[in-house]
């Protein structure tokens, strides 16, 4: 029987993610686990719930051995700004941590899945079109975290056989959990502010394209890749893939259709926008469309228009908004 361990399911995939795995698969095949405790919220519906610190390697071992784990999502990492406010606690958490998690699948012949991000490349990759084998000299913290995971995992699956398997992700863009300390945070604030006082003081300048995705097709990515054909996959680990390359005024004129007087004005962040100019600006993902059938269902208008529908519900003030 497949049985899951998500790590970090209290964070903003985790949260999503959780609750598609227990739909899918069944609540008795999935464990959740977070260092945080307070695992009876109602956002991660009754699976059950276990207190874990991934750096703790006993811990770790201890819970895939007694669950039977076979598959782990491994989620729990440091984002970006915050890694580069606290680089030592990001290589613990996002380096020893993973060493953990692939030591424990090597031991107990688990699949892992294991999230990359724009945030693995740097300052003299490509910017547009980034390809998916390119420069990688990334100049943050989380950067390097993310570029020595993704060679990690490459080698635990040529030297052990480990079944890694992994994506790059953009920005993720969600109603149900807030980010923490990422520097793509803003492309969901917007939209939370947007209800609330129908204005926004963005973090990055205007004309900061990045990459984003809306959760669904974040989840949709995960899971199918963990489902592709082992046969077809050409690459495995750390898989370019995105739905758009927005800047905080595309977003602007997309709330607008729904929300005319909406504003935004900028107060820069000087952390989140050097590491933003040192991200591409948008990547090529056809490795994954072609290896493993990737294509996204949302767009920046489609997105847009869902985000509001369900924070108007969420955040019950009356904003004006035309659906
Ligand atoms: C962050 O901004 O740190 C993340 C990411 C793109 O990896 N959302």
């Amino acid at each position: 029987m497949t049985k899951f361990l998500v790590t970090g399911s209290l964070g903003q995939i985790g949260t999503e993610l959780v609750n598609t795995l227990c739909d899918r698969y069944g609540k008795n095949s999935v464990v959740i686990s977070d260092k945080r405790v307070k695992c009876d919220s109602d956002q991660i519906g009754d699976c059950e719930c276990v207190v874990l610190d991934v750096t703790n390697a006993k811990q770790l071992s201890d819970l895939v051995q007694k669950q039977k784990i076979t598959v782990i999502y491994h989620l729990a990492a440091l984002l970006s700004a915050t890694a580069e406010n606290n680089p030592q606690l990001a290589w613990d958490i996002n380096i020893n941590g993973l060493y953990n998690i692939l030591e424990v699948a090597r031991e107990n012949n688990c699949a892992v899945f294991i999230p990359s991000s724009i945030g693995a490349f740097g300052p003299t990759t490509p910017p547009e079109k980034t390809p998916q084998d390119t420069i990688q000299r990334p100049t943050t913290m989380y950067g390097v975290t993310k570029v020595a995971g993704e060679l990690l995992c490459d080698y635990y699956f040529k030297r052990f056989g480990v079944d890694t398997r992994g994506l790059r992700y953009p920005g993720i863009i969600s109603y149900k959990t807030l980010p923490g300390g990422g520097t793509t945070d803003y492309a969901v604030e917007i939209y939370y502010e947007a209800i609330r006082q129908k204005k926004y003081t963005c973090s990055l300048r205007a004309g900061t394209f990045l990459d984003m995705m809306y959760m669904p097709d974040a989840i949709k990515a995960a899971i199918d890749l963990m489902e592709a054909d082992p046969a077809k996959l050409i690459h495995r680990n750390a898989f370019n893939v995105t739905s758009m390359s927005v800047d905080p005024e595309k977003i602007t004129t997309s709330i607008k259709k729904h929300i005319p007087d909406f504003t935004i004005d900028y107060k820069i962040d000087p952390v989140r926008q050097r590491i933003a100019d040192s991200w591409p600006n948008s990547m090529d993902d056809s490795a994954a469309r072609e290896e493993w059938g990737w294509q996204p269902d949302y767009n920046l208008d489609k997105m847009t228009a869902d985000m509001l529908k369900h924070l108007e519900d969420k955040l019950k003030v009356r904003s004006g908004y035309n659906e």
